[in-house]
């Protein structure tokens, strides 16, 4: 397959996945790639639809596990309609969560089995593995205070609504999930302001896939970083 590459960002509600995943994609554009935008759950077509219905808590009484079956499913078909093409066809994917939010969100979170997790995440991405995962961190009362003021008294959703010490816990997974896997997965401080995250991010895509101003690569290549 390519030269296509594969970016997800991840972290709890309002760490500014979605403004980062927009700026970290015009900053690719800016140096010439070719780069799909993309979220979870969503996507696709028949992934948004699902979004729709996992979103509005229509599946919540059927529990963590329901729920996990249809991430899964809304993900096989995010994969295999739109990942999978981009990154065959070269382009760098950007992507506003991905795995990773399962197995914290169902997972450590909601205590779906990890075998069960395991089996839906190789039906739903087989060999599609993100390169570089953005791991963005705030404490979840700035999170959720971001959330809330965008959301601008709209009602919050299945997720948002949970108390603070669900936050909490979706917080520390996201940070085990990066301890775990240091090769894939770079923490991002986005408490800053959002241009110094998109700075930060820029200079990771640089130093870990080359995907930047040469000189910026270079620099983390001679640091070891
Ligand atoms: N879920 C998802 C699962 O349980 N399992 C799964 O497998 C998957 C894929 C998705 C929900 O589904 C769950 C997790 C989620 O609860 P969603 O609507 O997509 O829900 O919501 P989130 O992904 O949580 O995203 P949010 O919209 O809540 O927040 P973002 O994207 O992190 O933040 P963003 O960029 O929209 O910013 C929020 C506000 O903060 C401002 C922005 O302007 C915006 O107003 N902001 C900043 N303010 C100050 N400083 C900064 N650095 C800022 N960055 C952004």
């Amino acid at each position: 397959m390519s030269g296509g590459r594969f970016i997800t960002l991840e972290g709890g509600e309002g760490t500014g996945k979605s403004t980062q995943a927009r700026r970290l994609a015009q900053h690719l554009r800016a140096l010439g790639r070719e780069v799909v935008e993309t979220r979870e759950p969503g996507g696709t077509p028949g992934a948004e639809a699902l979004r729709h219905v996992i979103l509005s808590g229509a599946a919540e009484p059927f529990g963590p596990t329901a729920e996990a079956m249809l991430f899964a499913a809304a993900r096989a078909d995010h994969v295999a309609g739109l990942i999978a093409p981009a990154l065959a066809a070269g382009k760098i994917v950007v992507c506003d969560r991905f795995i990773d939010s399962t197995r914290v969100y169902q997972g450590a979170v909601g205590a779906v089995a990890p075998g069960l997790l395991d089996s839906l995440e190789a039906l739903s991405v087989g060999t599609v593995r993100p390169d570089l995962t953005l791991m963005l961190d705030v404490p979840p009362e700035i999170g959720l205070a971001r959330a809330a003021k965008r959301a601008a008294g709209a009602a919050a959703d299945r997720f948002e609504k949970e108390g603070g010490d669900y936050h909490a816990a979706v917080r520390a997974a996201f940070l085990a999930r990066e301890e775990a896997e240091p090769g894939r997965c770079v923490l991002i401080d986005a408490s800053a302001d959002a241009d110094a995250v998109a700075a930060a991010i820029a200079d990771v895509v640089a130093a870990r896939l080359g995907l930047g101003p040469r000189e910026i690569a270079d620099t983390y290549a001679m640091a070891g970083a």
